[in-house]
């Protein structure tokens, strides 16, 4: 590759929020970001994002999880790719740099490759998964496990917000069938890099405008189905009620204590639904989602067991019924440590000074890739630490110094 000047990182900036800008503007919910997966404004954003990648002279593809992917072959066409993505779907009212940033700023640096008429000695492909947050059904990150060949078939059958099958909303979407693992394997990947926004305070309270990720905490998510009896608001003594609610209700503030108690965890319900609430009926049943995490897989396994205890000892106090289902998890997942070098040098060249080190409290499509490719995230300054918000912003000028960066490393 002949000495390809990298562009200024204003220039860089510029161009990746002009894309972010764009892409806010697919929503589901006018006047809000609203980007569900498998839904119209997915669909909407697919269409777009095809026509950026090959723009950037990519080839572009639909898998039948409904993962965008582009590929720009390297000089020599059988050389092995470098995997570099995000995701494209968002939580209700979020932001619009959570997961757009990684796939814009690699469709750009394509982009810029392309435009100069070079070729790197292995293949780009840019991945933009649809199942990130895991909104509307169980299971998450299965665009990325799938590419990371951790495809598990019974997803397929999980029922989504509404009672419909991720299988229903792939074939509504237009998905094609297949084996969405099956082009990958045997497919040596080079490695995966994702450039995301922080979503934590770390970075803005160091004034540091990019950080290298260490690891990315595990997680386990579940929900809960409490069963008590309705009643009549009116009729029935308080001391004859079995209150669904009232017994979430302590059942939250429980899992919240624990953990507030435990060192290394948090923990989160962020979804209580009240089926069929009325203003004078006592509610008879109750469902809740429970989210939480830790740096150490110990702990948080030992966290699903006082978990459990706490929610059937205030089930049983209460005579309610408490149905606690975990749903979902995925243990701790650390960076390559090559790659980690890769970044910081790009990362000392774009903003000459140490570069801090910092996990990863949230969730990532790069932790599907533990143990079968290495891989490695950039951060970039988030304001105030804000996320899944509309309140979530990075400057145009920290957007330009981490795709710099990033393309650098690339
Ligand atoms: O849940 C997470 O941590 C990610 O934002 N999906
Ligand atoms: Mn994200
Ligand atoms: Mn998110």
């Amino acid at each position: 590759m002949s000495a390809f000047a990298l562009p200024s990182p204003a220039d860089l900036g510029a161009a990746v929020l002009a894309r972010l800008d764009e892409l806010a503007s697919i929503t589901d919910e006018p006047g809000k970001i609203t980007r569900l997966y498998l839904s119209k404004s997915h669909r909407r954003a697919v269409t777009l994002l095809e026509s950026w990648m090959r723009d950037a002279g990519m080839s572009v593809r639909l898998d039948p999880l409904a993962t965008l992917i582009g590929t720009y072959p390297g000089s020599n066409p059988d050389a092995p790719h470098l995997l570099l993505g995000s995701h494209i779907d968002s939580v209700r009212d979020a932001g619009k740099y959570d997961g757009t940033l990684g796939v814009g700023s690699a469709i750009e640096i394509v982009r810029r490759l392309n435009a100069a008429g070079q070729r790197l000695p292995f293949g780009l492909t840019v991945l933009a998964f649809g199942d990130e947050e895991g909104v509307r059904f169980p299971s998450t990150l299965t665009g990325s496990a799938a590419v990371a060949g951790r495809f598990n078939p019974k997803i397929l059958d999980e029922k989504g917000e509404g009672g419909i099958t991720r299988r229903m909303a792939l074939a509504e979407f237009g998905c094609p069938e297949g084996d969405p693992a099956a082009p990958w394997q045997g497919q040596s990947g080079l490695g995966y890099l994702e450039l995301h926004i922080e979503q934590g305070p770390v970075l803005e309270a160091e004034n540091r405008p990019v950080g290298l990720v260490t690891a990315i905490q595990g997680v386990t998510r579940g929900s809960c189905r409490i069963v008590g009896l309705a009643g009549h608001a009116g009729t029935v003594p308080m001391a004859m009620r079995r209150d669904a609610l009232s017994a979430a209700a302590e059942m939250v503030l429980a899992v919240e204590r624990i953990g507030r108690e435990t060192a290394g965890l948090v923990a989160t319900i962020g979804q209580l639904r009240v089926p069929g609430a009325s203003v004078n009926t006592i509610p008879g049943a109750v469902e809740f989602s429970l989210d939480f995490r830790s740096e150490i897989d110990a702990v948080r396994k030992e966290a699903e067991a006082r978990i459990r205890q706490a929610i059937e000892a205030v089930a049983a106090a209460r005579k309610v019924e408490a149905n606690l289902a975990y749903t979902y998890e995925a243990p701790a997942s650390k960076c390559d440590p090559g790659l980690r070098l890769t970044m910081a040098e790009a990362a000392e060249s774009v903003v000459q000074k140490p570069i801090r080190l910092l996990p990863s409290g949230a969730g990532h499509d790069a932790m599907s890739f533990r143990g079968k490719l290495p891989f490695m995230m950039l951060f970039v300054r988030s304001k105030a630490g804000i996320s899944h918000s509309p309140d979530e912003f990075t400057s145009e000028a920290d957007l330009g110094i981490a795709t710099a960066t990033f393309f650098r490393a690339v």
